[in-house]
């Protein structure tokens, strides 16, 4: 048995055929129109293209960011260029007659996690994608919460600071505004630009906006000082909202997943300090801070778990229960 997973993202858009056991056996990438026409012709034709010929596919799973109905498929939120798609029911642009789930990109993330990785036989996780933006999932006494909307999960919206700055969502001061790589990058954007003295200003005074959050990490490895402020300055503040939430949610593990994470333990061993210090009150114990554990990290094979999850896994599609009759 297999399953078409795909993975919508601002600037590209991921597909592939998934195995029962997560391995992709066939992909295809492209980039992602931002016409809504082209989008939508663009997504049957990968989708035609990669379920030709195969017989047995138990259907398509898309990941997507935003704000995802996962009933209907439907997007209701999703900021940014590919806002005028808000309003489409992600099943009908499936040229097959296959079942079709949806989810947002990092609650698919988790769902991968369930069957294949990190968070297999959990009933306590919080998720976070470090990304160019910051995605969020929990599972809760098992449960994936939702709340009302589906909003739920949204960790990248938590407010750290109330006069922080702009975010995405209109909000100020969240905490994809301060540690994503879209806010690292912005800030380097602005150093360099104003002429601060760093590696980084050697390397793109003339193209500060092609500085990438890697060339940060890197820069502050070799020891630059304006790279390991940002750095470091990002990283206290992520942990400081990790620390919140697992005074909230008290979880067993958190998983972090994301572009991010390729940092490794320049990230993971300070996170890991600061989280301890500012949890240890409470919690007496040491949460451990996992990378994303499943082969595949590009989405894909995360969104077909939303249908072999369906078949026995332990992604769970139903809403917390609130315990009201
Ligand atoms: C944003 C939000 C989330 C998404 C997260 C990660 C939008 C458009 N996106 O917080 O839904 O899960 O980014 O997105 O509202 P990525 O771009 O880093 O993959
Ligand atoms: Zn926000």
């Amino acid at each position: 048995m297999k399953a078409l997973g795909v993975d919508i993202g601002g600037t590209r858009i991921k597909a592939g055929l998934v195995t029962r056991d997560g391995k992709i056996l066939r992909r295809l990438a492209i980039e992602t129109p931002i016409d809504p026409g082209e989008f939508k012709r663009a997504l049957a034709a990968v989708i035609t293209q990669l379920a030709t010929g195969e017989e047995e596919l138990a259907g398509v799973g898309i990941g997507c960011k935003g704000i995802i109905d996962y009933e209907t498929t439907r997007i209701e939120v999703l900021p940014g260029l590919l806002r005028p798609l808000e309003g489409t029911r992600l099943s009908e642009l499936v040229p097959l007659s296959v079942p079709v789930r949806a989810d947002n990109d990092a609650k698919v993330a988790l769902a991968g996690e369930l069957l294949w990785g990190a968070a297999r036989g959990r009933r306590h996780v919080v998720l976070l994608t470090l990304g160019t933006g910051v995605g969020g999932a929990i599972l809760a006494e098992g449960k994936f919460i939702r709340g009302v909307g589906g909003v739920a999960g949204h960790l990248g919206h938590y407010t750290l600071d109330p006069d922080g700055p702009v975010c995405i969502c209109g909000n100020h001061g969240c905490l994809e505004a301060y540690f994503s790589a879209d806010a690292i990058e912005a800030e380097a954007f602005r150093a360099v630009h104003s002429g601060c003295i760093s590696v980084l200003t050697d390397r793109f005074r003339q193209h500060p906006e092609r500085i990438r959050c890697r060339d940060v990490f890197e820069a502050a490895a070799e020891g630059d000082e304006l790279a390991r402020l940002i750095r470091d300055r990002a990283t206290r503040r992520l942990a400081a909202a990790i620390a919140g939430l697992l005074h909230i949610f008290d979880p067993e593990i958190v998983i972090l997943g994301g572009q991010i994470v390729e940092a490794g333990a320049a990230l993971l061993e300070p996170l890991e300090r600061e989280v301890e210090w500012r949890t240890r009150g409470l919690l007496r114990r040491k949460v451990p801070l996992v990378t994303q554990q499943m082969e595949d990290r590009s989405g894909i094979a995360g969104a077909a778990a939303l249908l072999f999850a369906e078949n026995g896994g332990q992604y769970t599609q139903s809403p917390i229960s609130t315990g009201a009759a």
